[in-house]
């Protein structure tokens, strides 16, 4: 079904603004998604009309913010096909959850001389909190690496796991190059050496079917803003049977069943990982979120964000100079991009002057840059709301941009 763009624009009153005389022509999507009205207009709702703590109080109000919140949490499930509520755990986003579980998993069942295995492609998030773990028990953290076109070697990845790997933290999709890992093989490889996956969903969110059962990973981090909802929320799924063996991670509120100064007790799945009032407007408006993804279909918007992709990739190809960086064969709609001799940053300076936004830098990724020998790139990422009017503006002023900085 070809997606009615203008409709689903008509959705988006951010993008309907001129950015320096010129209309906006929105594509850093990889950094964050804009909102549908839907999203906005359940914030407003929320704090109009229901805001009030959760879980606590008998009042009205607070039944039916409760109710809200936790039908959004029945929205998450759905999403990702979880088994189970329990397994839907709220967090502020991808990096509160991956440092969730390298602080709870990680430090009650992570010793010295185990081994925990990342990939060249991760964003610092999935970098920095495996090597503090690494640094306070004396694990060994291993990485996988990559060919030239961005895509993960794994023959290697086989030649590395064996009975001391006992994590495996990988992206599903590379924010930076678009890469999508073959996930799926890579979990069913590492279980086969006793090891359990975890894999950071925050650019594959948008973009793929997802479905924890088929998957089998152990856990999958994502957050709302990548995804059409607000910022500040997220999702930790873990599998029931690994997270009721973790020790929270934050005590206080909610987190309990009983406090006494002698001892306490937790409270049970998944309010046991969520201390303290939660961000409840947010979670609110993730189901909105999550309901505009789900009325146009994930297939669909993939599908058009693969024709952007090509079209855009035919199309900078013939722009002398230009270099595509991150050629896999499976890719999102994200396009990395250098001009030999210009800075990243002053591409996106002439870019950003005619209206157009794209990300400039090294993305988070730090050692993925040094691996391909960058200290950047340009990077444009596409949405279910990108037209290709808008490609040929972006590769119009590309082109342009390249021939006066040359
Ligand atoms: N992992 C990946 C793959 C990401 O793309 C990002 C954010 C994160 C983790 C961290 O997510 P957060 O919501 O907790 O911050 N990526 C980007 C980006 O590509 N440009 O800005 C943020």
């Amino acid at each position: 079904m070809a997606l009615n763009i203008e409709d689903i624009r008509t959705q988006f009153p951010i993008l309907h603004q001129n950015v320096h005389g010129k209309p906006l022509v929105y594509l850093d999507n990889a950094a964050t998604s804009q909102k549908p009205i839907q999203v906005i207009d359940a914030l407003t709702a929320y704090y109009s009309g229901y805001n009030s703590n959760v879980h606590r109080g008998v009042h009205h109000l607070a039944e039916k913010a409760t109710t809200a919140f936790e039908e959004s949490r029945e929205a998450v499930r759905c999403f990702l096909n979880a088994a189970t509520l329990e397994e839907v755990i709220i967090t502020k986003g991808t990096t509160e959850g991956i440092n969730l579980v390298a602080n709870s998993y990680g430090r009650k069942f992570i010793k010295a001389g185990d081994e925990i295995i990342i990939s060249t492609l991760e964003h610092h998030s999935n970098i920095v909190p495996w090597q503090m773990l690494c640094e306070e028990t004396g694990a060994i953290l291993r990485i996988i690496p990559i060919n030239d076109s961005g895509e993960l070697l794994l023959d290697e990845y086989e030649k590395m796991l064996n009975e001391r790997t006992k994590l495996v933290s990988v992206v599903y999709v590379s924010n930076a190059l678009g890469t999508i890992n073959p996930v799926k093989e890579m979990v069913k490889m590492a279980h086969h050496v006793g090891a359990l996956v975890m894999l950071d969903g925050a650019q594959a969110i948008s973009h793929l079917n997802l479905d924890m059962q088929d998957l089998d990973c152990d856990f999958f981090v994502f957050s709302a803003h990548k995804v059409y909802g607000p910022t500040g929320i997220g999702i930790l799924y873990g599998k029931k049977v690994i997270l009721e063996k973790m020790p929270p991670y934050l005590g206080g509120g909610e987190m309990i069943k009983e406090v006494t100064f002698a001892k306490t007790t937790y409270n049970d799945l998944p309010y046991k990982f969520e201390a303290g009032t939660p961000n409840i407007g947010d979670m609110v408006a993730l189901k909105y979120a999550i309901n505009f993804v789900e009325n146009i279909g994930k297939e669909n918007i993939a599908k058009h964000e693969h024709e952007l992709l090509t079209y855009a990739t035919e199309q900078m190809q013939e722009i002398p100079n230009v270099k595509i960086i991150g050629t896999a064969k499976e890719k999102i709609g994200v396009i990395s991009f250098v001009a030999e001799g210009i800075h990243h940053f002053d591409l996106g300076m002439m870019l950003d002057a005619n209206g157009v936004a794209v990300r400039t830098g090294n993305h988070c990724t730090m050692p993925l840059m040094s691996r391909l020998g960058l200290n950047g790139t340009a990077r444009a990422s596409f949405a279910a709301y990108n037209t290709k009017h808008e490609i040929d503006v972006f590769t119009r002023e590309l082109a342009k941009a390249v021939r006066i900085m040359s």
